[in-house]
């Protein structure tokens, strides 16, 4: 499995409007997207820092996966991604290797990427996400 580096860390926030200043007039980083995924019941703003990017995530459902987790456990990191290349290689061969796939083949997620998630409970707490642009 060929992981190249954090393509982003997934940040549960109650709100993209009183979150996102900090981001940039306290921290300096641009947000330079923000898009709703109706699908995964969040709206998202997205920053650039070196290679990684950080993506903060307000839901828009307090029964989608980013309301229920701030209501568990409140505010804060909610998932790390890596970019792979080679995406449904990557799920299968987790799956061979006993962790639980969310996602047994590739979705669409935020910005045109191709998506899959590992579950937290077999990731040692921390929910993963394996993504791939299509476009490279
Ligand atoms: N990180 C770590 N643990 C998490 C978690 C997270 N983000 N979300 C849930 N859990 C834990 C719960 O605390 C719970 O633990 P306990 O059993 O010890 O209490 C366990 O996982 C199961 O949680 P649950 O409430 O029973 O199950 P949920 O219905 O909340 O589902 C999950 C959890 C991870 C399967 C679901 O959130 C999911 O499918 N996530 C993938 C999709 C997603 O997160 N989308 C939002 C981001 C989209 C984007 O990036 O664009």
């Amino acid at each position: 499995m060929n992981l190249t580096h954090i393509e982003h860390l997934g940040i549960a926030v109650k709100s993209l409007e009183t979150a996102i200043p900090y981001y940039e007039e306290v921290l300096g980083l641009k947000c330079y997207a923000v898009e709703e995924v109706a699908e995964q019941k969040v709206k998202t703003a997205f920053f650039k820092i070196g290679q990684t990017k950080i993506e903060l995530l307000e839901s828009t459902d307090p029964e989608g996966p980013v309301g229920k987790f701030i209501e568990k456990k409140g505010e804060g990191i909610h998932h790390i991604a890596f970019a792979v290349d080679g995406l449904q290689n990557a799920l299968d061969t987790v799956a061979e290797r006993g962790v639980t796939l969310i996602d047994k083949s590739p979705r669409k997620g935020a910005e045109g990427l191709n998506i899959g998630f590992l579950h937290p409970k077999s990731t040692f707490g921390v929910l993963t996400e394996l993504c791939e642009d299509p476009n490279k």
